[in-house]
Order: C-alpha cells, then sequence, then structure tokens
C-alpha cells in the first residue's frame, strides 16, 4: 500500500495518508512520499484537493517521534525545512484544499491541517501542539500559520501549555470551520469540494491567489492585487458565460477553465 494514496474522484483529488498502524505519523518515507503525490497532481484537470488520513482514528498523529528522537541539531534543522518545504508545496497549489480531520491532529498533523485552505473535522478530532512537552518547538510551521488563523495570544497559549483540545473548541476558536458527525464527514468535505469544483476555476484561483498573497503584506499591496486579478478574469470565457447566462436568466454552461 502506498503511503500516501491519490484518489481522483472527478475534479477532486483525495490525498490519503495512509500510516494506520502508526496513525499516520510522518516518518521521512511520508513526507517524501506527500511531496511526490504534490508533484503528480494536474492542477488543470483537478478543482480540489482533500487530505485526510486513513483509518477511523487519526488525521495525523504528528511528525514520527521514533524518528526524531535521536536527531542532531543539523539533522533536526533538516529534518524541519524538509517538511517546511512539503507543506508550503501543499499550501502554494492553486486550486483550494480542505482537510477532512478525522481524529488526531497533533503536531505535524495540526500543521499539515493548518496548510489547507478550509479545515472541516470530524466530532472525534483532536488538535494541538504538544511538542514543548517533547523538548521541541512546532517545527512544521505551526508557530506561523496557528497565529495567522487563530491570533497570536490563543496561538500562544495552545502552543506554550501543549494542551490538545477537541472539535468543538476548536471550531469556537476558528481553527476549523465546520465540525460534523464522523460517519457524514467525507460526504460534506465532498460536497464543499464539488461546490468549490463547480465555480469558475481561474476566479476561484484568483481568489486564492489574493488571499494568501494579500495577507502577506500590506493592505494597500493586497488591494493592488485583488484590482489586477479582478481585471485578469475579465474577458475569460468562463466570465462571458457566466454573466450571460445571468442577463438572459438561464443557467449558464459548465465552467471551462477558460
Ligand atoms: N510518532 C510515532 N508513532 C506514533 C505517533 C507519533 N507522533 N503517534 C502515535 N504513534 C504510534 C504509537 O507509538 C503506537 O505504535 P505501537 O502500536 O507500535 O506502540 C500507535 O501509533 C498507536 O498509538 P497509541 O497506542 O499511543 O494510541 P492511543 O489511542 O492510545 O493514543 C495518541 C493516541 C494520544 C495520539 C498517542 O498516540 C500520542 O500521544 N501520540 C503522539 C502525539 C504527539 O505528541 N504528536 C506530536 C509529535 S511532535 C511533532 O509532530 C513535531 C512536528 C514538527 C517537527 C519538526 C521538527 C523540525
Amino acid at each position: 500500500m502506498a503511503l500516501v494514496e491519490l484518489e481522483v474522484k472527478g475534479q477532486i483529488g483525495i490525498l490519503t495518508i495512509n500510516r494506520p498502524e502508526a496513525l499516520n505519523a510522518l516518518n521521512g518515507d511520508v513526507l517524501k512520499a506527500l511531496d511526490e503525490t504534490l508533484d503528480t497532481l494536474d492542477c488543470n484537470a483537478l478543482r480540489c484537493i482533500v487530505v485526510t488520513g486513513s483509518g477511523p482514528k487519526s488525521f495525523v498523529a504528528g511528525a514520527d517521534i521514533g524518528a526524531m528522537s535521536t536527531m542532531t541539531h543539523e539533522e533536526g534543522e533538516a529534518w524541519g525545512k524538509f517538511g517546511n518545504s512539503v507543506f508550503r508545496k501543499l499550501e502554494q497549489l492553486p486550486i483550494p484544499t480542505i482537510a477532512a480531520v478525522n481524529g488526531f491532529a497533533l503536531g505535524g498533523g495540526c500543521e499539515l491541517a493548518m496548510s489547507c485552505d478550509i479545515r472541516l473535522a470530524s466530532e472525534k478530532a483532536m488538535f494541538g501542539q504538544p511538542e514543548v512537552g517533547l523538548g521541541i518547538t512546532p517545527g512544521f510551521g505551526g508557530t506561523q500559520r496557528m497565529a495567522r488563523l487563530i491570533g497570536p495570544g490563543k496561538a500562544k497559549e495552545l502552543i506554550f501549555t501543549a494542551r490538545n483540545i477537541k472539535a468543538p473548541e476548536a471550531l469556537a476558536i476558528g481553527l476549523v470551520q465546520a465540525v460534523y458527525p464522523p460517519e457524514e464527514l467525507m460526504a460534506e468535505v465532498e460536497k464543499m469540494a464539488e461546490r468549490i469544483a463547480g465555480n469558475a476555476p481561474i476566479a476561484v484561483r484568483a481568489c486564492k491567489k489574493a488571499i494568501n498573497e494579500g495577507l502577506q503584506g500590506d493592505i494597500d499591496a493586497g488591494i493592488a492585487l485583488e484590482a489586477k486579478l479582478f481585471g485578469s478574469c475579465e474577458g475569460t470565457k468562463d466570465q462571458k458565460n457566466a454573466m450571460a447566462a445571468f442577463l438572459e436568466k438561464r443557467p449558464h454552461d459548465p465552467f471551462e477553465n477558460c
């Protein structure tokens, strides 16, 4: 069995981290498999990516503690750099990504979920950055992405205390966008992915770019980027198709990524 599986369902790609005997913990082989699988994605044909974990208990229970237990300073830094490069590749995919958090999302697992655009969780999901209890820091972007997602005060509280939180608290603090009974999670995730896939692909990509890149700079630069991207959508076949349909009071033709 592959350590990372890719299932294509129409225009949706479902990536499953597949090491259930270790609750999908990320060792070097899993990270490498994820890296290679991301390289194979056809982001012109696919319109949304779902990331989930194999088995009923865990999304990803963290980086592999056994593998990290004997690392030197240099090995630790190289490990962090590699993990970060993979998660950044995921984050920078041009199409939207949804984490379907089906269980434990701890340490590197929480960081993987935070590298996706949207997080939907099972009622059984648990989130946390337990690293300081293991004598390390979050190392796959956790200090950066959690502070940006839920604000620095709450991120510091969770990271300094190494307190794990359950799905309802993750929802309340905005770490996840919705929580579902475990048996309904994947259907709800796929429903959202289909809805995204049904919208004009160039416009959806432009929105992702505007939000992600806009958040890196000041608001004036973000607004200038938005204006440029808005302009780039005008004149596309999809824009003409959708607006003509509105004006003619009929449904638009399916969008074609053009
Ligand atoms: N690493 C390696 N193996 C793991 C991990 C992990 N993170 N999590 C679970 N496993 C393994 C267990 O060792 C066990 O294996 P075995 O059956 O061979 O003993 C198997 O998965 C099942 O686990 P449990 O029996 O413990 O299952 P429970 O249901 O009793 O408990 C828990 C589930 C609560 C999730 C528990 O397994 C746990 O606490 N796991 C560790 C969680 C954790 O601390 N994660 C954070 C790790 S640190 C991290 O992710 C750092 C990321 C950034 C690093 C970058 C550095 C530069």
